[in-house]
């Protein structure tokens, strides 16, 4: 209960802020984009990752007004830095979130650089069929120039009729299915089946979890575009991101 009462302040005095992961191309290992993966900068208690405050936030009400607040963020961060320009942000948007009535008309009140931002909607989504709220907040997430991201396939619910019907623009493997892909073949060749239903329906794949150079390499034989995970940078703040970009330029 203390905990839901901190986050409600927290939200409203700006201590959820977003670290950003790296994302880099599969053949260059060039960084061509960033996850925002929001951080709780609690006053007593450190920096929290979402493991400690989301399920809060999910039982109080609160998710739909974390991805805001992270979103909000996220594009002040984009417009104090040039370093951003020409790699895509990705951020998290949870189901609550797609189901807000008030989603367009949010967005339409931000300044959203078109073409430079991404959004990750998780599996779930796609219980039952999409309710025409989610439908329709979906096609206003696409006319603001945001693309559509599906994180974490193959752990949970996304049909192959709900991928043809809604045709994102990128997939993400989930983490459980590339961990093992160095001694399973099986493993392997799923993640290669993968990529070929990705390049059928013009959607690009990028894999999680890439905790190895092994695993980046075989990845990237498979025909995975993006790759992000632990062996090319943990989720770090802006000022950290920012120092990490002007060193590849
Ligand atoms: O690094 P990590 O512990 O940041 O993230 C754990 C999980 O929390 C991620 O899988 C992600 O789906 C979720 N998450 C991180 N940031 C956000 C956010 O801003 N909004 C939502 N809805 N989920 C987030
Ligand atoms: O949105 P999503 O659920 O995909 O968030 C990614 C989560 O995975 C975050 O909690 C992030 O900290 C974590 N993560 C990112 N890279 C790695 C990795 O290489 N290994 C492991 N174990 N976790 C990772
Ligand atoms: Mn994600
Ligand atoms: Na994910």
């Amino acid at each position: 209960r203390q905990l839901a009462q901190d986050l409600r302040s927290g939200l409203a005095l700006g201590q959820i802020r977003p670290f950003y992961q790296v994302q880099v191309d599969a053949k260059s290992f060039r960084v061509n984009g960033v996850e925002a993966l929001a951080r709780w900068h609690h006053p007593t208690r450190g920096i929290l990752a979402p493991a400690h405050f989301l399920s809060i936030a999910s039982s109080n009400g609160l998710v739909a007004e974390l991805d805001d607040v992270v979103l909000k963020a996220v594009l002040s961060d984009m417009k104090s830095s040039a370093l951003l320009e020409g790699i895509r942000v990705s951020v998290n948007l949870s189901a609550d979130r797609l189901d807000d009535p008030e989603l367009a008309a949010k967005l339409d009140g931000y300044d959203i650089p078109s073409g430079r931002l991404s959004s990750e909607l998780i599996e779930t989504i796609f219980l039952d069929s999409l309710s025409d709220q989610v439908r329709q907040n979906i096609e206003a997430i696409k006319s603001f120039g945001i693309d559509i991201e599906i994180d974490d396939l193959g752990s949970g619910h996304a049909s192959l009729l709900g991928l043809l019907e809604l045709r994102p623009d990128r997939v993400k493997i989930d983490r459980q299915l590339v961990t093992p892909i160095l001694q399973s073949v099986p493993s392997r060749r799923l993640v290669g089946s993968l990529v070929d239903i990705a390049r059928a329906l013009d959607m690009e794949v990028i894999a999680e979890g890439v905790e190895t150079l092994e695993h980046a390499n075989v990845l990237a034989a498979l025909g995975v575009h993006t790759l992000q995970g632990y062996a090319f940078g943990r989720p770090q703040s802006f000022a950290e991101l920012s120092a990490r970009l002007e060193q590849e330029i």
